[in-house]
């Protein structure tokens, strides 16, 4: 009893809150008190033992397992002699008086018998009065009979244990069966096209560098890094996929980098070159990105290559006379300039050449066109919009107005012509040669 915390006196439950009796005996509950009972039953002439697990006589002395039994004995006196009790003795079991469940097991005692359960049951009392033996379903106990690395298998009076996946049954030391993990990796050759790695209950196969695990878990398939990656560009040429790797080529003209994706331009114009290219007397080498252009400088009737300049080509002085001179061109020079195709070209455009003029004249006019373009059907071509041209007193900066797509050849004359007091005084041609080569590197 104890006082809540209103004041009010409440039962404490004895056989909830604590365990009050022993094993063998059952607990009952009563308003301000418990009693424990045992469950023991012992017929005349027998007693229950001081831990209440058994009967005992009072000349004889056993500990069989009676919790399942109820004595139907004769009844018998004290002062019956050892002997006497022997050859009085009914065994009920034979006689059939005994009063044992279906499926108990009914054993003689002197004085009485006893009804157990087999191995593996246990005693469950039925809501008609009676006894029976149940099976005890070891796998759902709290304790464990299987290791980890089993399943358990519940049967009528036992169980059994079943390795699982990934252990097999071994003997150890002490010649107890356990389940031990399977070195799969060893007892399976081959089991992974490349890498086995082994683990407790399990294995897992691994690839080499440059491939990845099949559906399968076990084959190793390549990756085809070039299209893998192929937004984030692994070459600056071409990409070949090749097992376990990739590798790099460069398109004919270019030489694969130390780096082993960058392409480097082969200088075919360089002096130490061994392509030896433009070897005639008036041939201008211009080396381009993953090629060169040779081009013979024939100069027009009436003029001749500057001894001094390879690109120019001067009025033979005698053959002009008078004010013709002042409109024929004194020079036509040769320039090249080269780029690689679709280059990106700010707004405001990209000065690719700049002529300048005497100072000394009242005005310079200047003139750009475009001679001539070669490029295949194919190739988006060059237009006079693609160019600009920006006047600053004597120079002019010829402008590159948006990007061009390679590889085109395209050959523009800019003119310019000086004048003193409105008259033309002088002319001279500069003559462009843009190469667009055709790779963006
Ligand atoms: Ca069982
Ligand atoms: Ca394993
Ligand atoms: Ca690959
Ligand atoms: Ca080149």
């Amino acid at each position: 009893m104890c006082w809540n915390n209103r004041g009010a006196c409440v039962d404490i439950n004895e056989c909830v809150e604590k365990n009050a009796c022993g094993n063998h005996q059952r607990c009952i509950n009563t308003n301000g008190h418990f009693r424990c009972e045992s469950l023991l039953q012992c017929s005349a002439g027998y007693k229950s033992t001081a831990d209440g697990k058994s009967c005992t006589d009072i000349s004889l002395e056993y500990t069989d397992i009676t919790l399942a039994g109820d004595f139907n004995s004769n009844l018998l006196s004290e002062s019956h002699l050892v002997d006497n009790f022997k050859s009085l003795d009914i065994d009920e079991c034979e006689s059939g008086e005994h009063n044992c469940g279906e499926y108990q097991i009914c054993r003689n005692r002197n004085g009485g018998y006893v009804c157990t359960c087999p191995i593996g049951h246990e005693l469950k009392r039925l809501s008609s009065g009676g006894n029976t033996c149940v099976d005890i379903n070891e796998c759902s106990q709290d304790q464990r009979v299987c290791p980890s690395t089993a399943h358990c298998f519940n049967t009528i009076g036992s169980y059994y244990c079943e390795c699982k996946a990934g252990f097999q049954k071994k003997a150890d030391n002490n010649n107890n069966t356990q389940c031990f993990d399977i070195d799969e990796c060893s007892v399976i050759p081959g089991l992974c096209q490349q890498k086995c790695v082994n683990f407790w209950g399990g294995y897992r196969c691994t690839c080499d560098p440059g491939y990845q695990l099949g559906q399968d878990n076990r084959t190793c398939n390549d990756i085809n890094e070039c299209d893998v990656h192929k937004d984030y560009k692994l070459c600056m040429g071409f990409c070949i996929n090749t097992p376990g790797s990739y590798q790099c080529s460069c398109p004919r003209g270019y030489l694969l980098s130390a780096d082993g994706n960058t392409c480097r331009d082969i200088d075919e114009c360089a002096t130490n070159s061994i392509h030896q290219v433009c070897t005639g007397r008036n041939d201008i080498c211009t080396n381009t990105r993953g090629s060169y252009k040779c081009t013979t400088i024939n100069c027009p009737y009436g003029y001749a290559i500057d001894s001094d300049q390879k690109n120019r080509c001067r009025q033979n002085t005698n053959f002009c006379e008078g004010e013709e001179c002042y409109t024929q061109p004194s020079a036509y020079t040769y320039n090249f300039i080269t780029f690689v195709s679709k280059l990106m070209i700010a707004p405001e455009g990209r000065t690719i050449f700049t002529l300048r003029g005497p100072l000394w004249y009242d005005n310079i006019d200047f003139d750009l066109k475009i001679v001539r373009i070669q490029a295949t059907s194919n190739i988006k071509r060059a237009t006079g919009m693609h160019f600009d041209t920006l006047k600053n007193n004597n120079q002019v900066n010829v402008l590159l107005k948006k990007s061009l797509e390679g590889p085109q050849d395209i050959e523009l004359e800019l003119s310019m012509t000086v004048f003193t007091n409105g008259m033309p005084r002088g002319k001279s041609v500069a003559k462009l040669f843009l190469f667009v080569s055709q790779h963006t590197f």
